[in-house]
């Protein structure tokens, strides 16, 4: 270890710490924009500048290595108007629309500027850059007039997800971020993850608003409007309400829907387990018939076109199944239609998502099994947050409520869909027990819980070595498909899910700021409320779900069935 002084105080880091991480070692915080560990390491924005002891000028704490006997400091007067002029400059070219804006509360630009008390925002006001709105995707909106160059955008693009579509264009003032070509996003191949919007420290970048849509729906008495939440929103719902990371907020979240005006609440973890049903059918087939092999899941659709654009030769390993998202729909529009005698086209579905990829996958090609659109409108995580605000309703007073019947009732080898391996997991339970048809001892697959990158696992079952994979972020899935086409490594199941552990990070939940980010592992902590709920469930096999069992009794026959086929499965382009 090194020992240096920061404020006077000594500190102790290992050798090859940078100022920022000594400093936070003992609890000293140094403000940062554009830092994002591991990702954006690049001193561009000078928020973390401090004084050191000899150094000709201000240093960038986050890039700046200790030596021994060094002495810091982080809040002189300085250290503070530097820090003031970056962000008047900032300001400068910048559209300061705060109060409308969609980050207004939780921007961190603006919270900076209180903390600076930047009153003066005119200050450097000159010359600015005006920019056009690209409303191309069908996930996302870019605003290049509330960028400030922090780059943690194109980072996470490329060196987490493997993607790289946008990054800095042009150069000094006339500095952008765009795509190569000045192309519309709609037209690269942005795979909708929507990574780029969760680490956006302002409201440059953020998902495209439904919610508008929602409410006209609820308010047209000729619709009959049903909602379905992800596993993962009950994890990451109560953040928008300044709630800790890791609340369970399932009970409130029904609750918050019913009071919102929906006819009916129902719960993705239905589909889920219809999906593990389909699934765990498909992967037996394939196995003792000589299908292709690895079998690998479609429930994330920013994998989905990550496979199609990068991996089109593998597009005959993806499970044709359906997403939960979309079968629900599909189900809700076909089964429950026909059974409340509501005619499809009156049934508006609305999905509430962690993902910003799902509005993509509703408008995507054969996902409507009932002839309709399986699913109507997609919203975030987010935008339901913004919709309870709307509709004043105290989500933090709300009661604990259920979800409805029989759509609403999904298992704990469902809920564990939002965390990464846990579709895999909940695939196992299943077909474990079809292969050896004798009841599962221990229902936990351990191996591949936990927030790492790549998981293998083998497990003999039947006499049989089961090879299994799971991969989360699509730069860690190109590593592990790079390896199964090369042939080094050989699996019969493999899990991808687009964002880095899993839904419960995905693109569409509620924004943490950079220190968050850098200093608490937000994907773990939304993990564990979906493990918590899943040993609590009294079912915990998607198979002894009743309400799925009811549903293949009296619908759909058999997994795999033909009737299956045609609502629950879909296909892909290449
Ligand atoms: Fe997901 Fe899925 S787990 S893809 O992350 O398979 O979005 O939560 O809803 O569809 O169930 C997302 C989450 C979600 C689907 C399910």
């Amino acid at each position: 270890n090194i020992t240096i002084k920061i404020n006077g105080r000594e500190v102790s880091a290992p050798q090859g710490s940078t100022i920022l991480e000594a400093a936070r070692l003992a609890q000293i915080e140094i403000p940062t924009l554009c830092y994002l560990k591991e990702i954006n390491e690049i001193g561009a924005c000078r928020m973390c500048v401090v004084e050191v002891k000899g150094a000709r000028t201000l240093v960038t704490a986050c890039v700046y290595p200790i030596n021994e006997g060094m002495e810091v400091w982080t809040n002189t007067p300085k250290v503070i108007e530097s820090r003031r002029k970056t962000l008047q400059l900032l300001l400068s070219n910048h559209d300061r629309k705060c109060l409308s804006c969609v980050r207004s509360g939780n921007c961190e630009l603006q919270t900076l500027c209180r903390e600076y008390k930047i009153d003066d925002e005119a200050y450097y006001d000159g010359e600015r850059n005006g920019y056009e709105l690209d409303t191309s995707a069908a996930h996302m909106v870019r605003d290049n007039n509330k960028c400030i160059l922090c780059r943690r955008c194109s980072a996470i693009c490329e060196k987490v997800q493997g993607v790289g579509v946008i990054g800095a264009n042009e150069r000094g003032f006339k500095t952008y971020i765009g795509t190569a070509f000045d192309m519309d996003l709609a037209e690269t191949s942005c795979v909708s993850c929507g990574q780029c919007i969760a680490v956006c420290p302002t409201g440059a970048l953020y998902e495209k608003d439904n919610t508008e849509e929602v409410f006209a729906a609820i308010a047209d008495p000729e619709k009959y409007v049903v909602v379905q939440c992800a596993p993962a929103v009950r994890a990451g719902l109560g953040e928008a309400f300044g709630m800790p990371i890791g609340t369970d907020v399932e009970g409130k979240l029904a609750a918050a829907l019913r009071r919102l005006g929906f006819d009916k609440v129902f719960d993705t973890t239905f589909s889920a387990d219809l999906t593990i049903m389909e699934e765990a059918n498909e992967f037996l087939d394939r196995v003792q018939n000589g299908g292709v092999l690895p079998l690998i899941t479609s429930c994330s659709p920013g994998w989905i076109k990550y496979c199609e654009h990068y991996f089109p030769e593998m597009t005959e390993n993806l499970s044709s199944c359906k997403s939960p998202q979309q079968m629900f729909g599909a189900i809700a529009k076909s089964y429950y239609a026909e059974k409340m005698g509501i005619p499809k086209e009156k049934m508006v579905v609305v999905s509430v998502m962690p993902c910003t990829a799902k509005k993509f996958e509703i408008g995507r090609d054969d996902e409507n099994g009932a002839g309709v659109p399986d699913v109507d409108i997609a919203i975030t995580t987010r935008e339901l947050g913004r919709m309870i605000e709307r509709a004043s309703i105290r989500f933090a007073d709300l009661p604990d409520e259920e979800f409805d019947m029989p759509l609403g009732l999904g298992t704990g080898a469902a809920v564990i869909f939002g965390a990464t391996g846990g579709v895999m997991e909940a695939a196992l339970r299943t077909a474990v027990e079809k292969l050896t048809g004798e009841e599962l001892a221990k229902l936990e697959f351990t191996d591949v819980r936990g927030i790492e990158g790549i998981k293998e696992a083998t497990y003999n079952v039947a006499g049989m070595d089961v090879k299994v994979a799971v991969a989360s972020g699509l730069k860690n899935a190109k590593e592990l498909l790079n390896k199964v086409k090369s042939g080094e490594a050989e699996y019969h199941f493999i899990e991808i899910m687009g964002c880095p552990g899993g839904c419960v990070n995905g693109g569409g939940q509620p924004q943490q700021p950079g220190y968050v980010r850098n200093t608490v592992d937000i994907r773990a902590k939304r993990a564990e409320v979906l493990y918590n709920l899943d040993k609590n469930n009294k079912i915990r096999k998607s198979h002894e779900n009743p309400a799925i069992i009811e549903l293949y009794d009296t619908y759909l026959g058999e997994p795999g069935s033909h009737k299956a086929h045609e609502l629950l499965h879909t296909t892909y382009v290449k």
